[in-house]
């Protein structure tokens, strides 16, 4: 591009120069405060702005594409009031190293001083999500937008607040998008990997693989180091995960502190790969925060910036052996479903058989998943998107991003109802962009894992009911013919299937209630 041609607003070079270094996707919640953002959005081609009604679904979404894409998306957000809302998924995507740039809008640099009623501290919201970076001039507007990238692109700190005052997006510039270049893969340190190769041959030597993204190539490898060390490979909670029957199965770490400490009892040397040394999600009394016995050796070979699949292929090399072919195992065939009144079972059961072949499943499905990640490596390949950061209200918003991102793949979300609440609006973007997703909610009409927190802990409620949803229950199926996507209520296996068969052969995006039997 050249110097002519990007000759517009600081809003426009901004855009421009994202557009110049491969980000064109943009989800949206504006204000008056961005409206030559908006403009500049709306005229730049190749750019698609994606509206959501909330801007915790802005945030998820663009989570999302990034998991998927690779890319980093844009968010659009208002002010403080506006990132603000957008923050528990900044969180998530932050846990999970994920490339983010939030573009905030703020008022006109001279216009501060009045602080009008939308002023607001966006330096202190940005400080504990990610690096801020402020636009001081139309001219900087590309320069700041191309730090945003680099920060995105970087190793460690992947999330990029850009804070973009008013006039400096309306005032005119002749600046060129710069163009970012894009860093260099570390290799990985050789003594490192024949240390942590010699501790995975030895007994209770253990493979903990994390990150933004554990993939099929990454697991094959795997396997193949399983089987010729005989050591145990397990996963944190990645981001983004291949699964199914063409690739080997590893257990996933278990959630509650128990089951965490004795899944790694015997651990003589744990080698995390990609992976932060596992931790309880809570410190509870008497239980350790660090789960892996305290006599156990810890190797971390590469950090949530390093390319598994290359630290990986390392370790191989060092074996002197080659990464396994399909799933290295024959999986068990998925069982019938069973037709009768709905559990997480057979709700896992109907859904496992109704993923096709490339789908991206999103689970947000908390108490109620166990039945579908039991049969994943049994269903079609597909790949798996979770929420990490453990803010609830990322599944449906993920939904949408993921189905922006890959308009060609069935996107299937299997969603706890109380986590789903936060996030709701999400369905009305998934309806205006009419995409193919398939959400099912899991309704129990509790939060419960937190009895389960509850009555581990011995506290007994004396009526409360803080973590009742039944009264009223939510009528999901209606909430989403109100937000324009066909809604279902099913309380059977057999309707299940049905549901789901039906909401597969039509485009466009479908919600199924499956209110488990209680
Ligand atoms: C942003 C945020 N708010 C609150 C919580 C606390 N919290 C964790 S799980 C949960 C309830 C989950 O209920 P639901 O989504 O229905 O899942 P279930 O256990 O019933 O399957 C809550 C409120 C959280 N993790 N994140
Ligand atoms: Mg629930």
């Amino acid at each position: 591009m050249d110097s002519a041609e990007s000759a517009g607003t600081g809003a426009d070079l901004l855009v421009a120069t994202a557009l110049a270094n491969g980000i064109d996707h943009c989800f949206a919640n504006p204000g008056t405060t961005e409206l030559h953002l908006v403009q500049a959005l709306d005229r730049a081609p190749g750019m698609r702005s994606v509206l959501c009604a909330f801007e915790g679904v802005c945030s998820g979404a663009a989570d999302a594409f990034a998991r998927i894409t690779g890319r980093p998306a844009l968010g659009l957000y208002h002010l403080g009031p506006g990132f603000a809302n957008a923050l528990a998924n900044v969180h998530n995507a932050r846990r999970h190293h994920t490339p983010m740039i939030n573009v905030i809008g703020d008022q006109a640099s001279w216009h501060l001083a009045a602080d009008a009623p939308l002023t607001s501290d966006i330096g202190s919201l940005s400080e504990w999500t990610g690096r801020l970076i402020e636009v001081t001039s139309p001219d900087g507007a590309g320069p700041a937008m191309a730090e945003a990238i680099r920060g995105a692109l970087g190793d460690e700190q992947r999330i990029s607040n850009l804070v973009v005052p008013a006039d400096h997006a309306w005032g005119s510039t002749t600046g060129v998008p710069p163009i970012v270049e894009r860093p260099l893969r570390r290799r990985p340190d050789a003594d490192m990997v024949a240390v942590a190769t010699a501790a995975l041959a030895r007994p209770g030597g253990t493979l903990v693989l994390d990150g933004p993204a554990i993939g099929a190539a990454a697991l094959r490898l795997a396997e193949a180091i399983r089987l010729a060390t005989g050591c145990t490979v397990t996963s944190g909670r990645p981001a983004r995960q291949e699964l199914g029957s063409d690739v080997p199965a590893i257990d996933q770490l278990p959630y509650f502190p128990q089951p965490l400490q004795l899944a790694l009892a015997g651990v003589s040397t744990a080698v995390l790969v990609g992976a932060e040394e596992p931790v309880t999600f809570f410190g509870y009394p008497d239980t350790p925060s660090y789960p892996l016995p305290t006599e156990a050796g810890r190797i971390a070979l590469g950090g949530p910036g390093d390319d598994l699949e290359m630290l990986l292929a390392a370790i191989a090399t060092e074996l002197g052996v080659e990464p396994s072919e399909g799933p290295g195992r024959t999986p068990a065939p998925l069982p019938e479903v069973d037709p009768g009144p709905l559990s997480p079972r057979n709700l896992g059961q109907a859904f496992a058989c109704a993923i096709p072949e490339g789908a991206i499943v999103v689970s947000e499905a908390i108490s109620s998943g166990g039945g579908y990640r039991a049969l994943a490596p049994s269903a079609a390949p597909h790949t798996l998107l979770a929420v990490t950061g453990g803010a609830i209200g990322g599944g449906l918003p993920a939904a949408v991003g993921a189905a922006v991102a890959a308009p060609d793949r069935s996107v299937l979300a299997l969603q706890a109802d109380g986590s789903a609440l936060y996030t709701i609006q999400s369905l009305w973007t998934m309806a205006r962009e009419r995409l193919d997703v398939t959400v099912v909610i899991c309704a129990n009409r509790r939060y419960q894992i937190l009895d389960v927190e509850l009555a581990a802990a011995g506290i007994e409620l004396a009526g409360s009911e803080l973590t009742a949803l039944d009264d009223p229950p939510v009528d999901f199926a209606g909430v989403a013919a109100g937000f324009g996507v066909p809604g279902v209520a099913v309380t059977t296996g057999a309707e299940l299937v049905r549901a789901l068969d039906r909401a597969a052969a039509e485009p466009g995006p479908h919600l199924i209630e499956a209110v488990l039997a209680g």
